[in-house]
């Protein structure tokens, strides 16, 4: 607000020219109040207990008694008017906001909230762990630092067999400070095989999504954490067979009705026999294409028949008892389907790469 009167001092004698004054600074501040804070500012300054119409009101007492009754006249003349006045603009203000809020259009849409989705490695381990569970596959999970019992040993892997070297590890340092312990951070996700196996009698029928770790180089392939799903079925009759079946309905799940596959021999020293499984490409059908690097197929998984020893190590009647196992990449998976170039991509954080899926 503007230029503000000044309190009447007590050498301004009330008379009826100074509440003329009084009045014209009064609803010019009044006209200029616009919100409830400045309305009750001006209440205070003029209509208070210390306000300056209550002070020439109070004065009054000291005029002659003919002057005291016309200026006392005007002074409350004065009073009502500005009470009426200071009701009049509160209602003014009280309906232009209102008149506001009405204008507000409620039947509009509104403004959507920002909603965050699921990231595509988490997508496509659950469209690959529901593939399964349609066939009765049951998933756990297990254990990223592991025992090197688990990681290796149990999978018919010894200290000396030469197949270590496939899986770069990264050792978690034992307590004592010592760099090596009988801890690492998995190399994949086959140490479920004898946990699961250890825990639960035949027949067995699990997948085991999660993390792994690798101590190597990251290119647009490989990265030093990825995602694996590990898959094994055990009971009496498991024939390869039944794996070669089961992988196919998985694939065709995932990849499309019309998909092809074919399986090639393969050595992990946890199954024997080993295979590798490929899809035609879905992208030039079989043709050969950049995708499948002109063969017209694409891998996408390691399997085979559960290896009698690591039936054995965990108890199991080798005799009575086979299955089969498989491990696939879930980033390479999910770089098939969306046709992602590099492996990096997912693990970058980059909001514009995340938000497409
Ligand atoms: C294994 O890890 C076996 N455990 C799979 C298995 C399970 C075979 C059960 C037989 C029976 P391999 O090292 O090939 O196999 O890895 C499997 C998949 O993991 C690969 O095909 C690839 O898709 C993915 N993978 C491996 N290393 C990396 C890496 N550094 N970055 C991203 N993905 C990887």
């Amino acid at each position: 607000m503007s230029s503000r009167s000044e309190a009447p001092s007590s050498s301004d004698a009330p008379s009826e020219g100074l509440i003329e004054t009084l009045r014209a600074s009064a609803l010019a501040e009044l006209g200029e109040a616009s919100d409830g804070g400045e309305l009750d500012e001006w209440r205070v300054r003029y209509l208070g207990r210390k306000g300056q119409l209550t002070s020439i009101l109070r004065s009054l007492a000291s005029l002659p008694v003919e002057e005291r009754r016309t200026v006392g006249a005007a002074a409350n003349q004065l009073r009502t008017a500005l009470e009426e006045q200071l009701q009049a603009r509160t209602d003014e203000l009280r309906n232009a906001l209102s008149t506001a809020a009405e204008q507000l259009d409620v039947t509009l849409p509104g403004r959507r909230g920002h909603r965050g989705g699921l990231h595509p490695v988490t997508q496509t381990i659950r469209d690959i762990t529901d593939a399964f569970a349609a066939m009765g596959f049951q998933t756990v999970e297990g254990p990223e630092v592991e025992l090197e019992r688990y990681n290796f040993d149990a999978l018919n892997i010894p200290a000396d067999h030469p197949a270590r070297d496939l899986w770069d590890t990264m050792w978690v340092e034992s307590p004592d400070g010592e760099d090596r312990s009988d801890m690492l951070l998995r190399t994949h996700t086959s140490p479920m095989q004898a946990r699961v196996m250890e825990k639960t009698d035949p027949p067995v029928r699990v997948v085991v999504p999660g993390r792994c770790y690798r101590y190597e180089a990251t290119d647009a392939t490989h990265e030093w954490c990825f995602h694996q799903i590990e898959g094994l079925a055990v009971d009496e009759g498991i024939s390869f067979a039944d794996m070669k079946g089961t992988l196919y309905e998985f694939a065709r799940r995932i990849f499309g009705s019309e998909r092809k596959v074919r399986f090639r021999v393969d050595f992990f020293p946890f199954v024997e026999p080993g295979a590798e499984m490929a899809i035609d490409c879905f992208k030039c059908n079989g043709g050969g294409c950049n995708l499948c690097k002109q063969t017209g197929w694409i891998e996408i998984l390691g399997a085979g028949m559960v290896h009698p020893k690591v039936l054995e190590g965990v108890g199991y009647d080798s005799e009575k008892y086979t299955g089969f196992a498989f491990g696939m990449g879930v980033e390479r998976i999910a770089m098939l389907r969306h046709g992602i170039d590099d492996v990096r991509l997912f693990a970058a954080g980059d909001l514009r790469f995340l938000s497409q899926f």
